[in-house]
């Protein structure tokens, strides 16, 4: 842990053996803190002051080299979903990443640049934007000498104080596949209930999403550029008793709404070409 002690900022960033023993960075700015583990690269906790955590964490998740860790943001990379004989989702939320470097930004910000050793044939880049509001970049840059194609995905999990009173717009006659159905369909509503499991990847779609949470008072606002693909993604009751990393009733509090390429959507690079999928995570009182 000494060794990572010239990343930290007096008053901003400390760096302290989090769960399980792993490093975790606190970072405090004057609008919110946050917490990101080194493992996974994994952004843990974003709340603004005086308000609900934005981000949702499992109480049962595990922090375990080799295991992933359930909540916040994991982030998926090179593939989505599961694949035979492969962990789910990718290595990189399973690997251990290093610190590039950190730094106090000139509005009072806190920038957090990691990196994925070995990534194969990709140079890998995560970086990290804490202040009013959270903002994610996945950067992935060719370095093999022919073209490649990859998923990537911000598989964030929000905080919501009651699923029966969500409500997500921004998805409107966009088209989705079901991944409980493999069924392709369109979203015809102007917005998005949950009363049961809901799956779906959004394909060809840039836009903007809300998370209208009259429970906690708040709209919770995911921008995003880079990413054709979004995922809506609540286990409801009988998946979450599957999962031993997730409390039978936190379905309540959760809701996911991804970011990123995934499926038809899936990013190609030439040779030392480069992709960003950036994600910026606000919110203001309903
Ligand atoms: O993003 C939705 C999803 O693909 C669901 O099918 C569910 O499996 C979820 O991801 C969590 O996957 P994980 O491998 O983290 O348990």
């Amino acid at each position: 842990m000494s060794e990572l002690g010239k990343f930290e900022i007096p008053h901003h960033l400390s760096i302290t053996p989090g769960n399980g023993g792993l490093p975790k960075l606190l970072i405090e700015t004057d609008w919110s803190t946050a917490e990101i583990y080194l493992h996974g690269a994994h952004v843990t906790g974003f709340q603004k002051k005086g308000e609900s955590p934005l981000l949702f964490m499992s109480s049962k998740s595990e922090f375990a080299h080799g295991a992933p860790i359930r909540g916040g943001v994991p982030l998926i990379f090179p593939w989505f979903g599961p694949l035979e004989g492969f962990p789910s989702h990718g290595f990189a939320r399973l690997r251990e990443w290093t610190i590039h470097e950190t730094g106090l930004l000139s509005d009072g910000s806190v920038r957090v640049s990691l990196t994925l050793p070995e990534a194969e044939n990709f140079e890998v880049e995560f970086i990290i934007t804490i202040g009013e509001t959270l903002s994610m970049e996945l950067a992935v840059k060719n370095t093999g000498g022919q073209e490649c194609s990859f998923a990537d995905c911000l598989h964030t999990y929000f905080q919501v104080g009651d699923i029966h009173t969500v409500s997500i717009t921004g998805l409107e006659d966009t088209g989705y596949t079901d991944s409980l159905t493999a069924k392709t369909e369109l979203e015809t509503g102007s917005s998005i209930h949950i009363d049961r499991e809901v799956d779906r990847i959004y394909q060809d779609t840039t836009a903007t999403v809300e998370i209208h949470d009259p429970s906690l008072a708040r709209t919770i606002r995911i921008e995003k550029s880079g990413s054709r693909s979004t995922v809506v993604w609540n286990p409801w009751i009988d998946k979450s008793k599957r999962m031993p990393d997730f409390g039978d009733e936190e379905y309540l509090q959760m809701l996911c709404v991804e970011s990123g390429n995934i499926a038809k959507n899936k990013v190609f690079l030439a040779p030392s070409a480069s992709s960003a999928l950036k994600v910026t995570i606000s919110s203001a009182a309903l």
